[in-house]
């Protein structure tokens, strides 16, 4: 290749990266107002649920079941989603942004295995609509239109909740995985695995960034089946997440995202900020979790099994010696 032409790609190079850049400056605007648009999407909801059924899949084994179909009320379907009581209506109020959003969902079935933690991985089908506000020309009158953008599909990869946007970190530790069975021809079922439907404002969503086929602040609404789960250990100190969690409640947040105004997070052992599963050093003593979690032969406990500082491993009240900052452990 001569040294003109080379130039002459590199310069098409940089001028198209460059024109990237320009593109990209121009689609971020800035985030509309957290308290204008979440009364938006909530009074959404909230019309969805009261002007529409739902439909559910019940065939064990196949691979429609827990199929959800939403649609509008009819003479044969007077019941709205809001006013049932086969699937109870509930909430979580989620803090963020300085809102407190309400976040409705349903559980269709809980599963049967054990629940995901918000920092670990789902294997999850899963359906999505996103909603929208819009005008009858003709009568001047606003309508509730819902919108798929992800028909649902058999899974093909593991969704770690860490990276995925809030609904979905608060929603699947509602639910439980179930049994799976390898068939003859390749394929797998599940069955009685956990099984809802989330329905998010904007802000538990993507909020203002635009997704492929869902426009920016669209309160969406999955459905998802929750067929197997990953567990995790962010920061590779030998014990997975879901056991870093102190309280038990299944969530583990950092320090800005503490709810119901709490101003200590009750999974951070050291209360330096970061929360137990980060924190490579749970205790604040300056010996690595990882080391200390080892008997004298240098082989790691099982979990239920780390001593207290005594070298009791019975005790199910006691502390285990990585969170026990005043434990000598160079001698043990
Ligand atoms: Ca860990
Ligand atoms: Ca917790
Ligand atoms: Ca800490
Ligand atoms: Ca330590």
């Amino acid at each position: 290749m001569s040294k003109i032409k080379l130039y002459f790609i590199l310069l098409i190079a940089a001028i198209t990266i460059n024109s990237c850049n320009k593109d990209d400056n121009e689609t971020i605007a800035p985030p509309l107002p957290y308290a204008e648009q979440y009364p938006k999407d909530i009074a959404i909801i909230e019309d969805y649920l009261k002007a529409n059924y739902i439909t559910v899949v019940n065939n064990p084994g196949g691979i429609n079941d827990q199929d959800v179909t939403i649609a509008a009320l009819d003479a044969d379907h007077p019941t709205s989603i809001w006013d049932q009581k086969v699937y109870p209506l509930k909430s979580r109020n989620v803090e963020l942004n300085g809102i407190v959003y309400k976040m409705y969902y349903l559980v269709l079935r809980e599963g049967i295995n054990e629940s995901p933690c918000n920092v670990d991985g789902v294997f999850t089908a899963y359906k999505g609509e996103y909603l929208a506000r819009e005008t009858v020309a003709e009568t001047s009158t606003t309508e509730i239109t819902s919108t798929l953008f992800q028909e649902v599909k058999s899974p093909n990869t593991i969704f770690e909740l860490y990276s995925t946007i809030r609904g979905w970190k608060e929603f699947f530790p509602q639910l439980k995985y179930g049994t799976s069975k390898s068939n003859s021809d390749g394929t797998v079922s599940y069955n009685d695995f956990g099984a809802g439907v989330m329905f998010l404002p904007s802000g538990l969503g993507y909020y203002n960034r635009t997704q492929e086929g869902i426009p920016a602040y669209s309160p969406l609404v999955f459905s998802v089946k929750l067929f197997a789960i990953q567990r995790t250990d962010y920061d590779s100190d030998g014990i997975p997440s879901f056991q870093e969690d102190l309280d038990g409640d299944g969530y583990m947040w950092v320090k800005s995202e503490l709810q119901d105004g709490a101003t200590t997070n009750l999974d951070d052992t050291d209360s330096d900020g970061t929360p137990d599963f980060l924190d490579f050093d749970d205790d604040g003593d300056n010996y690595g979790t990882r080391g200390e979690i080892k008997d004298a032969n240098g082989d790691y406990y099982a979990f239920d099994k780390i001593p207290d500082c005594s070298g009791d491993q019975t005790n199910p009240n006691r502390l285990k010696r990585h969170l026990d900052k005043n434990c000598i452990k160079m001698n043990q």
